[in-house]
């Protein structure tokens, strides 16, 4: 990210969640009511856990933001946890002699518990787990409503829906729908799924995972549209697009790998399956394709096609059957840590997935254009 900056502090379990994005511009309306819709979308989704009822996820707005609009100043959001009112004991943030209540000893293969006890020299490994925490992409999907709306302005809109759960793929192909009208139809649904027939594999799956208490991972697809030519550049290794798409996507907890367009099946298939044929127009004004296997990306340039990247998210790392572990104090096998979880937070991972991808072209059309205040910003897009 070059304009748009951001970062984000805060625990799972602690008082609240903070972030702060920098490189707005000026004149952007923003209002508390399009965070909190974004917030929702997060917190739905068959799979999810007990905590998404006890938290709201309702943010403030701390700065950078005046009488409905940015200022150009950085915008500072807060998510208070609701849930640390039954925290405050074991989260306090000043000294105590007493020993720590909950303290994690066993690790749970896959978390960052062991990994962040080794790195950070910890002798709690909740200290790991609080901040490895999803909970974090509460904060991610705020920051993103705001790339969100400044991409709206320029009509271009990002969804998503979930392509597969578990075993169970939904193998239509990426619908021809903007990413608003694509987003509205899979939020219909308790898995973000649009074929019926995989919806209900796919909740059905969750169901009996959960029942051995084990986890779901899946594909979620993100769809960007209404994007114009030459977003990212071939120029230099970091200014291509899908290099951005792909670092933001990793970030997100539990992806494992992430796609453009035909992604890993085009490497099963000759060239002449793969790349995307040019035509004329009727008018012989533009160059068009019949076909986007390319994902919108070519070169690392956006050529204009809707963009379609899908990444692929493992199950949830705390089993309620754990898997074997050892005790790091008794020196023993023992079965992993185990506290409230989610069976399956797939659907979720989409909407995050949107976000990430706003913050990042957001970032590029900032790169491209400029401005320092929405109103120059559409000037230099051409379309005020
Ligand atoms: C999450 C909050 C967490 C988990 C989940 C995501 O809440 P709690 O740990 O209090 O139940 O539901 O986090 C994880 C899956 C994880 O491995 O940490 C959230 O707000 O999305």
């Amino acid at each position: 990210m070059r304009i748009l900056r951001f970062l984000t502090a805060g625990e799972s379990h602690g008082p609240a969640l903070t972030g702060i994005l920098e490189g707005l511009p000026a004149g952007l309306p923003l209002a508390l009511q399009d965070l909190a819709e974004q917030a929702a979308r997060r917190r739905r989704g068959h799979g999810r856990g007990g905590r998404m009822k006890i938290e709201d996820d309702a943010v403030d707005i701390l700065g950078g933001v005046r009488r409905g609009k940015t200022t150009g100043g950085p915008l500072a959001l807060q998510i208070v946890n609701k849930d640390f009112k039954v925290w405050e004991e074991v989260m306090r943030v000043s000294a105590s002699t007493a020993p720590a209540k909950r303290a994690v000893r066993i690790p749970r293969p896959g978390h960052a518990d062991l990994v962040g006890r080794l790195k950070y020299r910890l002798a709690d490994m909740r200290d790991a787990l609080e901040r490895a925490s999803a909970r974090e992409t509460a904060m991610r999907v705020a920051l993103g409503t705001a790339a969100r709306r400044l991409l709206g302005e320029l009509e271009i809109t990002v969804g998503s829906r979930v392509a597969a759960i578990g075993g169970v793929a939904d193998d239509s192909p990426p619908p021809a729908l903007s990413g608003a009208a694509l987003s509205k139809r899979a939020d219909a649904s308790p898995v973000r799924c649009l074929g019926k027939a995989a919806e209900a594999g796919m909740v059905g799956a969750i169901d009996a995972a959960k029942a051995a208490g084990d986890t779901l991972g899946g594909v979620f697809e993100v769809i960007a549209t209404g994007l114009p030519v030459g977003l990212g550049s071939y120029a230099q290794w970091d200014r291509r697009l899908e290099a951005d798409l792909a670092a933001s996507l990793m970030s997100l907890n539990a992806v494992k790998g992430v796609e453009v367009g035909m992604g890993f099946s085009g490497a099963s298939q000759r060239g002449s399956e793969v790349h995307d044929a040019l035509y004329w127009n009727k008018d012989k004004t533009k160059v068009v394709r019949k076909t986007n296997r390319s994902g919108g990306i070519d070169a690392g340039v956006s050529t204009g096609e809707p963009l379609i990247v899908r990444a692929a998210m493992k199950p949830i790392a705390t089993l309620m059957n754990p898997l074997p572990s050892v005790d790091l104090e008794a020196k023993t096998d023992a079965a992993a840590h185990i506290e409230r979880s989610d069976a399956c937070a797939v659907p979720a991972g989409a909407v995050i997935a949107e976000s990430l991808v706003c913050l990042v072209l957001a970032d590029h059309v900032l790169v491209k254009y400029g401005g320092d205040s929405l109103a120059e910003l559409k000037e230099h897009y051409g379309r005020p």
